[in-house]
């Protein structure tokens, strides 16, 4: 069920460096970015699905793990290397814990701010998903 995105790294004596261009390693037009950081070992985030966005999530550093549910299976995955994306672009409930001192989880987005777009109630994801997902 993941989605990864492999990002081209520049590498050399200096350091590492990966460029990500809108619509080109993304598949959409990136409106908005934002990251999570300085989240204590013991807290979740997440506990929600979207109807519509799109994002591209990538651990720049540390290690974080991601549950995704697409309403029929569950899946945890873990996410810990920063040229690596995860591509979450269909509904899909996530959660995200474990984060390891350090981390820094980034995330690129097809739309601005919407509080409307999120479901955050389970069982009104799963009945949703079981409707077909009107949007
Ligand atoms: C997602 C997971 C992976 C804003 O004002 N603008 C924003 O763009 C975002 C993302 C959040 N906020 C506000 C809304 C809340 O008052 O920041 C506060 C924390 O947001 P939230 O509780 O939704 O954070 P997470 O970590 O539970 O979820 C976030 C994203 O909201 C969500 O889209 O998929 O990360």
């Amino acid at each position: 069920m993941p989605i990864f995105i492999p990002f081209h790294e520049h590498a050399d004596s200096r350091g590492n460096l990966v460029p990500i261009e809108s619509k080109r390693d993304v598949p959409f037009s990136i409106e908005r970015v934002y990251y999570i950081w300085g989240v204590p070992q013991e807290e979740r985030r997440g506990g929600h699905a979207h109807k519509t966005l799109e994002q591209v999530l990538i651990c720049l550093s540390g290690s974080v793990t991601i549950l995704l549910d697409d309403g029929f299976t569950r899946e945890e995955i873990q996410l810990n290397n920063p040229c690596k994306g995860l591509l979450i672009n269909r509904p899909t409930w996530r959660e995200m814990y474990s984060f390891a001192p350090g981390t820094v989880l980034l995330a690129l987005v097809s739309e601005p701010y919407n509080e409307n777009d999120y479901i955050r109630d389970y069982k009104e994801f799963s009945q949703w998903i079981k409707q077909g997902c009107d949007r």
